[in-house]
């Protein structure tokens, strides 16, 4: 394979690439011409190196003019490795409403996610629709730093803001019929370029059994890094589950549901065999396509061994 030095050093190489993307095929249209590792979000960022990109993100990133948010570090929350960079973060995002690649934040223009409203409905006794800022208002918001391990090898550690998922369960008081949480991100197809596309279930949604929505370590954010959440990481509110796979940290959440049934789920519904329900961390269960023992990290490309649970076993082994 070609190997075109402008790429950052952390960029997926092809044998990596995901079937989440549906550019699968423009790839191999590229690989045909010759230019197999080289990438779309190389082509559209038109940037030479990782640094420049990174200064063009922080850029965009100041123009939105996202709120600052300070809030105490909940010290529980430990990592073994350096944070990643912020830019680096926000310029390699999963976001398959907006792109099939990681060029998500020059995608998200049209986006508007104020103002929000997130209705919490299903089997619980109160249910609610609370604005963002109201719900914000409500709840004790805290920092944490989490790891995140996405299902195609790539890894972060970043501070997120916000308050555990079990304090708005608290809530809307769930009956005692209700076992799972539905998860459902907006519908927009004026907005979100790919909600276009038939063949894909939109909108995205995801789904816990609500022992793990009470589990301590399940997040709902509203901010990184120290202020909202960039369009591109999910904003205004997304799920943070750091034992999981990150198909599962389902972005810019509408609907919250409880039910008696295992919802469907949207890389569940499109490829089963590859992207399970509980998609929990495990090293030792290699992807239909590629090894799950080690990761890479964004930024610095450094290599760590995958641990169970992504390292939560601690909290969450006593579910499965
Ligand atoms: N609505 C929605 N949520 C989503 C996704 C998505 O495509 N749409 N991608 C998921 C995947 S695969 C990952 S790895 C994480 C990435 O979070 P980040 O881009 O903020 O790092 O978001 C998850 N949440
Ligand atoms: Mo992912």
């Amino acid at each position: 394979m070609t190997s075109i030095k402008i790429l950052p050093d952390w960029f997926l190489p092809e044998s990596q690439a995901t079937s989440e993307s549906i550019y699968m095929n423009r790839r191999r249209f590229l690989k045909k011409a010759g230019l197999g590792s080289l990438s779309t979000i190389g082509l559209l960022a038109g940037c030479q190196t990782l640094e420049e990109k990174k200064a063009v993100v922080k850029q965009k990133l100041l123009e939105e003019r996202l709120r600052p948010i300070t809030t105490a570090r909940n010290l529980a929350f430990t990592i073994d490795r350096p944070l990643t960079n912020e830019y680096s973060a926000a310029a390699y995002t999963n976001f398959y409403e907006f792109s099939g690649d990681k060029d998500v934040w020059q995608k998200v223009d049209k986006f508007q996610p104020h103002p929000w409203t997130i209705e919490v409905s299903g089997l619980v006794a109160k249910p609610q629709k609370f604005a963002i800022e109201d719900l914000i208002s409500k709840m004790p918001i805290e920092e944490r730093l989490y790891r995140h391990r996405c299902v195609e090898a790539w890894a972060m550690a970043v501070p997120w803001i916000g308050f555990p998922l079990k304090r708005l369960i608290e809530l809307v008081e769930p009956k005692a019929t209700a076992t799972y949480v539905k998860f459902t991100t907006f519908m927009r197809p004026e907005q979100a370029g790919r909600q276009i596309l038939h063949n894909q279930p939109w909108p995205y949604t995801e789904g816990l059994t609500i022992k793990e929505a009470v589990n301590e370590l399940a997040f709902l954010a509203v901010g990184i890094y120290g202020h909202e959440l960039p369009k591109q990481h999910g904003a205004p509110i997304r799920l943070v589950l750091p034992w999981k796979y990150g198909y599962k940290s389902i972005k810019s959440i509408e609907k919250i549901e409880f039910s008696d049934r295992q919802p469907p789920t949207f890389w569940n519904m499109r490829f089963p065999e590859e992207y399970d329900f509980l998609a929990n961390v495990n090293p030792n269960i290699a992807h239909p396509r590629w090894s799950q023992a080690s990761e890479k990290m964004l930024e610095t490309g450094d290599r760590y061994a995958t641990q169970m649970y992504n390292g939560y076993a601690s909290y969450v082994a006593n579910l499965y």
